[in-house]
């Protein structure tokens, strides 16, 4: 099953984070799709927050959807995430994005994710990787190409750039 995951770090080592928590995804498929890193604005959460680091990984894997989500949790778990503070900090948030087409609506797992389409700092990294992932409507809802592109900013890839990582 292709599935997509976002990971996201305004806390600590952010960069150091998002790489480990990759290495680790790549340990499920060796051939994941990496997109690049961005620099990102908070969104929602108290104020004063630092800015995020967010990629998205897309892997293909035999792994049941909320298998994955454990995966997700013992990621966020292994970088010490501290749920305090609802759209707090965080030093690590891994979010199950898609699984194949699977719809559902399991508080638990929703699927799409439920905040995916709001959010450029998801759909930016995952439209580079996948585009055939994000509807143009998508784009047209955020204010169009201009206006994603304006919330996100590449500050580098985590793997060396290859015509496989690159999904083209
Ligand atoms: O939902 C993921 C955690 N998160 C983020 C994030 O990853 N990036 C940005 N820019 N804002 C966020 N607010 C929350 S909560």
């Amino acid at each position: 099953m292709r599935a997509a995951l976002a990971l996201g770090s305004n806390l600590g080592d952010r960069w150091s984070l998002l790489a480990d928590a990759v290495a680790m995804l790549r340990e499920l498929d060796s051939a994941a799709l990496v997109s690049s890193v961005y620099e990102t604005a908070p969104i929602g959460g108290p104020t004063g927050q630092g800015a995020y680091l967010n990629c998205v990984v897309i892997l293909d894997t035999d792994r049941s959807a909320s298998a994955l989500l454990a995966i997700a949790h013992d990621l966020e778990a292994a970088a010490n995430r501290v749920r305090s503070v609802r759209f707090g900090p965080r030093t690590l948030d891994v979010d199950v994005l898609l699984y194949g087409d699977e719809v559902s609506d399991d508080p638990v797992l929703t699927l799409p994710h439920p905040r995916m389409y709001e959010r450029a700092f998801v759909l930016a990294p995952l439209a580079e990787i996948a585009p055939d992932l994000v509807p143009a409507g998508w784009i047209d809802a955020l204010g169009g190409g201009a206006a994603v592109a304006q919330e996100v900013r590449r500050v580098g890839a985590l793997l060396a750039p290859t015509p496989e990582n690159l999904g083209s």
